[in-house]
C-alpha cells in the first residue's frame, strides 16, 4: 500500500523526522511561494508537480520552464495545467523558490541567476553537489545542514538517497565501516526519453523487430547492462563515483568505504539496491529490523515465509524506501555484517519528493 501521498492538511515535517511513515505535526501555514520549475516537462519535473500537489505545498504563483523544444506545450502543473515557457536569464524575476531538474549544464548557467533574482534554488543535478559551500541534503539524515545554504541546496543522486535513507538508522546502531552495494536501476532514471525507449523497444521486440537503441548505448528491453554513465580511469562509472562521494558528504564521514556496482535493468521506474554492510560492532538482524521499522521514510517489507521482499513495482509511486531480506552476512566475522535489499521510487524519494521535503524544511515555523 502506498502511504503519505494524500495529506489532508498542509503538514510540516518534524525536524529530523521527515517522511511519510512517521508522525508529522500541524503548524501554521507558511507563506506561499512564488515558484519556478526548470525542466518542467521532464520525468523529474512532472513529478515535482505531483509531489507539490499531493503535499499541498503552498504555491502563490507557478511558472514552468524548459527548452525551446517544449515552448508553448501545456503540461500538468501543480493545481491546474500550465503552459511551458522557454528558460531565459529573466525567467526568475519575482520568484522566491526555484526547483531545477534540467541537467547540470542548465543548472550551472541558470541557478546563479535565480539566486541573484532572490530565489532559493533546490537543484537535482550534479552541478553543485560536491561544492563545499552547497549543502547536500537528505531530510531524514542531515536536515541540520540546510540552513547553511547561500542560495543553492543540492539534492543528492537518486541511488545515493535511496541507500542513505536505509544506512542512516543502521549507522546509529554501530558505525558502518564498509558497504558493498549493487544497483538495479530503472530506465526512467535516465529521463523521460529513456522511459519511452524502454516501452517502445519492449513492444517492438515482442512484435519480432530488433530496434536500434537511441538513448541507451545498448538495448534496454530484455537486457541488463552496466550503468550508462562515463567510466573513469579508475574503472568506476559516474553513478558509482557519485554514490561514494555523496554518501560520504551526507554522512560527514570522509573515509567511509563504499564499493558500488551500478547496473541498468529493464524496469520502468524505481531503483533496487542490494547492500552488504560491515559494522564496527555486532548488529543482530532483529536490532536492524527494529531500527529500520522505526526510521522515517523507510518501510520494512521482509516476509521470508511468503517470499515477499521489496520490489521496484511495489516501490513505484510511493514515498518510502522499502527494505527487506535483512540477514546476517556469513562472510563477516563476529556478527558484524548484514545483507539486505531496498527499493525506492527514484523519481520521488530519489528526486522530486526529497527536493520538496527540503523546501518544507526552509519554511518558517520548523
Ligand atoms: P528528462 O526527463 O530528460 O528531462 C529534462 C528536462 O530538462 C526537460 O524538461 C527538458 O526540456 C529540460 N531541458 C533540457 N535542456 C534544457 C535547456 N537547455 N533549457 C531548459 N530546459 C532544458 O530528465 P530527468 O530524468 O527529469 O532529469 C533531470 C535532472 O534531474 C538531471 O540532472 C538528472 O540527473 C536529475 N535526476 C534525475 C532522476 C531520475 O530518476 N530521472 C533522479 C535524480 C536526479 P525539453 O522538454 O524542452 O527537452
Ligand atoms: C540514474 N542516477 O538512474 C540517475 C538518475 N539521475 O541514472
Amino acid at each position: 500500500m502506498m502511504s503519505g501521498n494524500e495529506p489532508a492538511v498542509y503538514r510540516q515535517p518534524e525536524p529530523g523526522l521527515v517522511g511519510s511513515a512517521h508522525p508529522t505535526i500541524d503548524l501554521r501555514m507558511p507563506p506561499a511561494k512564488h515558484l519556478v520549475i526548470v525542466g518542467a516537462t521532464g520525468a523529474v519535473g512532472q513529478e515535482f508537480c505531483n509531489v507539490l500537489r499531493q503535499r499541498r505545498f503552498p504555491v502563490a504563483s507557478l511558472r514552468l520552464f524548459a527548452s525551446q523544444r517544449s515552448a508553448g506545450r501545456t503540461v500538468a502543473g501543480v493545481n491546474a495545467p500550465a503552459v511551458v515557457e522557454v528558460l531565459t536569464p529573466k525567467s526568475f524575476a519575482g520568484s522566491d523558490l526555484a526547483l531545477f531538474s534540467a541537467g547540470a549544464a542548465v543548472s550551472r548557467e541558470f541557478a546563479p541567476l535565480a539566486v541573484r533574482a532572490g530565489a532559493v534554488v533546490i537543484d537535482n543535478s550534479s552541478a553543485f553537489r560536491m561544492d563545499p559551500e552547497v549543502p547536500l541534503v537528505v531530510p531524514e539524515v542531515n536536515p541540520q545542514v540546510v540552513g547553511q545554504h547561500r542560495g543553492i541546496i543540492a539534492n543528492p543522486n537518486c541511488s545515493a538517497i535511496i541507500m542513505v535513507v536505509v544506512l542512516w538508522p543502521l549507522q546509529r546502531l554501530s558505525p558502518i565501516q564498509r558497504v558493498v552495494v549493487s544497483t538495479y536501476q530503472a530506465a526512467s532514471g535516465a529521463g523521460a526519453r529513456a522511459l519511452a525507449e524502454l516501452e517502445a523497444q519492449t513492444r517492438a521486440v515482442l512484435a519480432g523487430a530488433s530496434p536500434q537503441p537511441v538513448v541507451f548505448p545498448v538495448p534496454c528491453a530484455f537486457n541488463v547492462f552496466s550503468h550508462n554513465s562515463v567510466v573513469g580511469p579508475d574503472g568506476y562509472n559516474g553513478e558509482e563515483t557519485k554514490m561514494i562521494a555523496e554518501t560520504r558528504k551526507i554522512f560527514g564521514e570522509e573515509s567511509l568505504r563504499i564499493a558500488p556496482t551500478c547496473m541498468r535493468v529493464p524496469v520502468m521506474r524505481a531503483h533496487t539496491e542490494a547492500l552488504s554492510i560491515e559494522f564496527a560492532d555486532s548488529v543482530s538482524v532483529d536490532a536492524a529490523r527494529a531500527a529500520l521499522a522505526a526510521a522515517p521514510g523507510v518501510r520494512v517489507v521482509d516476509d521470508p515465509a511468503r517470499n515477499h521482499f521489496p520490489t521496484p513495482l511495489e516501490a513505484t509511486g510511493g514515498d518510502d524506501v522499502l527494505v527487506g531480506r535483512i540477514r546476517r552476512d556469513p562472510s563477516i566475522p563476529d556478527d558484524r555484517g548484514l545483507q539486505l535489499i531496498c527499493a525506492g521510487d527514484q523519481l520521488r524519494k530519489g528526486a522530486a519528493l526529497n527536493a520538496v521535503q527540503i523546501a518544507e524544511l526552509l519554511q518558517p515555523g520548523v
